[in-house]
């Protein structure tokens, strides 16, 4: 793989700070994923901060933990060692009201027209929604995985915004991604019967070769598309990362009726 790509390198790269909207939209077609540093102002990644802490001791549902998925270094069970460890706070739109604003706001809103190609966005309740946790010792590894995998909508064209609310670096889990990889065709026999890439062949491995680590500062927005493949370490260090994580549509790319994807009506920007 390659060297992890720290904020700046990215920046310098792909012209992603003060590019003007269209190249950052360009690069985003291209890469799969665009970092804009700094996008959510530090008093709110502030009182996101406080508000995720008051609900994680102890643990106020609805939630997911790192038992419940069983990825690999997860704890086998929810009575095992670690068996309580948090993995995501779930529904974060409807519970974080400080958040509401801001994810919806002229702002974020204007990136999401861009990526999406739509003046018609609307956030998904559905998938992601959520404020992500990664604790030490009990954390797991994502595979890599497109998250659309599992998500129905009449077009897989969805972006997702992470956003940062503390250092995410390769030590605590950072996400990785393949850029490029939401424009490929991939064949069956690359992914595993869960639909994460199999790394125990040439064409997955090569592809893995050319991911990179995505690192972010608090404020610092990630926005992937659905198709972009992605993963992330354990958290090796002794302080547990919090993001929280939203998915977009443009309003004329419907669920699938009677799907996970249709359960909530999606918020219209
Ligand atoms: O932080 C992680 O482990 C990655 C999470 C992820 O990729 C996902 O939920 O789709």
């Amino acid at each position: 793989m390659k060297q992890p790509c720290s904020r700046n390198s990215l920046a310098r790269h792909h012209g992603h700070l003060q590019a003007p909207r269209s190249e950052q939209a360009a690069a985003f077609e291209r890469d799969g994923y665009l970092v804009v540093p700094g996008l959510c102002p530090e008093t709110l990644c502030g009182r996101l901060v406080e508000d995720a802490q008051a609900a994680l001791s102890p643990v106020l549902g609805p939630a997911e933990f790192e038992a419940d998925l069983g990825y690999p270094g997860a704890p086998p069970d929810r009575g095992a060692n670690g068996g309580d460890t948090p993995r995501r706070l779930l529904y974060a739109y409807a519970r974080f009201s400080a958040l509401r604003s801001w994810l919806t706001g002229a702002e974020v809103k204007g990136y999401l027209q861009a990526l999406l190609g739509s003046d018609s966005v609307a956030l998904s309740q559905c998938h992601h929604n959520c404020i992500m946790t990664k604790y030490p010792n009990y954390s797991s590894t994502t595979l890599w995985h497109q998250d659309v995998r599992y998500w129905s909508f009449q077009r897989p064209e969805l972006v997702s915004l992470w956003l940062a609310l503390g250092e995410e670096r390769a030590e605590n889990g950072a996400l990785q991604v393949i850029p490029g990889s939401h424009r490929k065709a991939f064949p069956a026999e690359l992914l595993d019967d869960a639909l994460f890439l199999r790394t125990d062949v040439p064409e997955g491995r090569a592809l893995v070769d050319q991911a990179i680590t995505v690192e972010l500062n608090r404020g610092d927005a990630l926005f992937f598309h659905c198709r972009t493949f992605h993963a992330a370490r354990k958290n090796q260090t002794d302080r547990v990362k919090l993001s929280a994580v939203f998915t977009y549509h443009d309003q004329d790319n419907r669920p699938v009726p009677g799907t996970k994807s249709a359960q909530y009506a999606s918020i219209a920007l």
